[in-house]
């Protein structure tokens, strides 16, 4: 064990506290990890724990979560500046001149979005009940942020509802090309495609499995196949490879690393535990607000 990990080691039982890690951090950050999931998941075992301090390894509107459904919980961030872009890209305004235009529309929001663009909505989705939720919403019309491409993936699967975008997305999903796809395809005949919805329309055409990380961990899991291309960045590697050592995963082309999620370092979340810094906070109105459709999602999803 390195001198880091044992100071990490050291300050978590001194401070009560405990680690969670995104599946797209680095390897080292995960395995020093207590929990390692979604986003999600482990914005919701925030709420369960015990401990006093939560140092969440991941980006921003993550902390967020995590802060707004556990507002008593310290949450500390090992980078502050690790910030997902597609969290912000929905305009407020616009959501705004759409609500005054169609009478019945829903403001559906990816959680994967700022507390910001939360408080502005209806309801929030992962993309795991996103096709439950937007099924169960009595609306026609469904405003669908910040990611058209998760966006698209469910509007194709409710043909009834009209859905309309304001042009977010993941730069690290979109930028996985269809024709790389296929060239991976040809390089592994017997590999099976597994892609992320917020991957394009045209990557999840040619997949053979569509859905959220630990969706794709869990599928790849049970599967028989033994070979796998990957359509989602290659952090989750890492738990593939752990939960099954026998298997191989191969991503679509070379480019699938979230520069952000790659800022958090072992060193960093060494030096917010022992500093205490780095604490997440929401304002209480913003916490409310962006609360709200966090809770009629979890109506919904049941
Ligand atoms: O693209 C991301 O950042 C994802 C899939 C996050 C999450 O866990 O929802
Ligand atoms: Fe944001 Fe995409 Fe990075 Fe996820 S992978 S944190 S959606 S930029």
């Amino acid at each position: 064990m390195n001198a880091v990990t044992e100071e990490i080691k050291q300050l978590k039982k001194e401070k009560n506290a405990v680690i969670l890690a995104h599946y797209y951090v680095e390897d080292a950050v995960q395995e020093i990890a207590d929990y390692i999931g979604d986003s999600y998941y482990l914005s919701r075992l925030a709420t369960e724990t015990t401990a006093d301090v939560v140092v969440f390894c991941g980006v921003g509107f993550m902390g967020e979560s995590a802060k707004v459904l556990n507002p008593g919980k310290k949450v500390l961030m090992p980078d502050m500046s690790a910030d997902c872009p597609m969290a912000h890209m929905a305009d407020i305004a616009g959501i705004e001149k759409l609500r005054a235009e169609y009478e019945d529309l829903a403001v559906v929001c990816y959680i994967n979005s700022t507390a910001e663009l939360k408080a502005h909505a209806d309801v929030c989705v992962t993309s795991s009940n996103a096709l439950k939720i937007v099924k169960a919403l009595p609306n026609k019309h469904i405003l669908f942020i910040p990611d058209d491409n998760l966006g698209h993936f469910i509007a194709e699967q409710v043909p009834e509802k009209e859905f309309l975008y304001q042009n977010g997305h993941c730069p690290v999903h979109k930028a996985i090309a269809p024709e790389a796809v296929k060239k991976a395809k040809q390089e592994h005949p017997q590999a099976l495609v597994l892609a992320h919805p917020e991957c394009l329309p045209e990557v999840s055409a040619l997949a053979d499995y569509v859905g959220s990380t630990s969706g794709i961990i869990d599928y790849a899991t049970k599967s028989d196949a033994e070979e796998f291309v990957i359509c989602t960045e290659t952090g989750v590697f890492y738990e593939l490879k752990k939960k099954n050592p026998g298997k191989k995963f191969y991503p679509a082309s070379a480019h699938q690393i979230c520069p952000d999620m790659k800022k958090i370092t072992l060193e960093k979340v060494r030096d917010v535990l022992k500093n205490e810094s780095n604490a997440v906070t929401v304002e209480k109105e913003l916490s409310e607000k962006s609360g709200r459709p966090l809770e009629r999602m979890l109506e919904l999803a049941k």
